[in-house]
């Protein structure tokens, strides 16, 4: 099969050679390849699309996208913090975190029920994947079990499952499968250079070391990060590059724009202009052809019309209703009015 070599030289090229690079690396995945050396995103190549004209960035994004995905569908999940608060993680953008104040309390595991009922609700509401989240550095064994049977029942429902427990220990990602999950999230949350200002309490590669048990156990891969925490481009291009050259690049790439919550050391943060999370969205789409990428926290105060830059740039996932797992989502029916105005059918 043509490999095609990718390089420095893609700084000087035109974008038609960059549009005929990405459409060939496109093809290559879809034939079920796995990254070779040569196709290797290095973070120079990323930042010069970063660096593209907006209008020809997104004419490259969507194209890539047109031929990999049905431009008019986005995936809906609904997110429930099935455990909230009381985290003992020194993540710096997040009110969950025990050691922050915020306004966020720490509340013991919800019941069977309420989750079952949360997710009957979602269902009844188009969601197509129900996405459990809880603030645990990582579960327990005693913690791991009742959240199995929420999986093996979720799934009972006919929805998709997912779930975002923290670190994975040997032998928990195949009790995961085994209970019917489909998806596991896990972020690397930003590069491994800009990693260390934000979180202290797990490494980069614990991070990796979980993501690599959720592959092992052929759970689908979910893992994004967070834009707008005061990183610089080329930090927001290596994030990308990290998931772009994995072996199996994630299935589900949530690019988050930052939350600011009162009471974290991240609120006051600068705010991230508006197009530079568009282009963040585009070099996701072109530098992972055949991923979901999912236009993830931050909708609530976002403009319409850079929500529909982000589904133009290829963002083709969302999370859907009020709540993410501590913060506010748009209204159902906001969303549903924007999926109207856009044309965009939910899947
Ligand atoms: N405790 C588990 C963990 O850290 O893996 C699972 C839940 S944690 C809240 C899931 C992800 O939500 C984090 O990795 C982070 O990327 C995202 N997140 C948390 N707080 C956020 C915020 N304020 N703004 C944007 N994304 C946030
Ligand atoms: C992801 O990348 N974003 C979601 C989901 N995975 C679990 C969480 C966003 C959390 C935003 C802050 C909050 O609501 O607490
Ligand atoms: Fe805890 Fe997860 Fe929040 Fe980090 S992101 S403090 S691990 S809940």
């Amino acid at each position: 099969m043509m490999r095609h070599k990718k390089g420095p030289k893609m700084l000087e090229s035109t974008v038609e050679n960059v549009i005929s690079t990405h459409n060939l690396k496109a093809n290559l995945s879809k034939a079920g390849d796995t990254l070779s050396s040569l196709d290797r995103w290095s973070v120079a190549d990323i930042v010069a699309l970063f660096e593209l004209p907006f209008s020809d960035l997104i004419n490259h994004a969507q194209t890539i996208h047109r031929a990999n995905f049905n431009p008019n569908a986005v995936q809906v999940s609904t997110l429930l913090s099935i455990k909230t608060g009381g985290c003992s993680e020194d993540c710096g953008y997040c009110p969950q975190a025990a050691r922050y104040h915020t306004e966020v309390e720490a509340e013991p595991l919800m019941q069977l029920e309420d989750v079952l009922a949360a997710a009957q609700e979602a269902k009844n509401n188009g969601a197509s994947r129900f996405c459990m989240g809880a603030a645990w550095r990582g579960p327990k064994q005693r913690d791991l079990d009742p959240v199995l049977q929420m999986i093996a029942e979720v799934k009972a429902m006919g929805l998709e499952t997912c779930a975002t427990l923290g670190m994975l220990k040997e032998g928990q990602a195949e009790q995961l499968k085994d209970a019917g999950l489909d998806y596991y999230n896990h972020n690397l949350d930003t590069a491994p250079e800009f990693y260390g200002d934000v979180i202290t309490t797990r490494t980069y590669q614990d991070r990796l070391d979980t993501l690599g048990r959720v592959r092992s156990a052929d759970i689908n891969v979910c893992s994004g990060g967070i834009i707008g925490m005061g990183e610089s481009r080329n930090q927001r291009a290596g994030l990308l590059a990290q998931l772009a050259n994995m072996e199996r690049p994630p299935e589900s790439v949530p690019i988050n724009l930052l939350t600011q919550v009162e009471g974290t050391p991240l609120h006051g943060t600068d705010e991230l202009d508006p197009i530079e999370f568009v282009r963040t969205i585009a070099a996701a789409r072109i530098t992972m052809p055949n991923s979901f990428v999912r236009l993830s926290a931050g909708r609530q105060s976002m403009h319409e019309g850079i929500q529909a830059l982000c589904f133009l740039a290829g963002a083709n996932s969302i999370f859907y209703g009020e709540k993410l797992l501590t913060t506010g989502n748009p209204e159902a029916e906001t969303d549903k009015k924007l999926f109207t105005k856009l044309g965009i059918n939910k899947i």
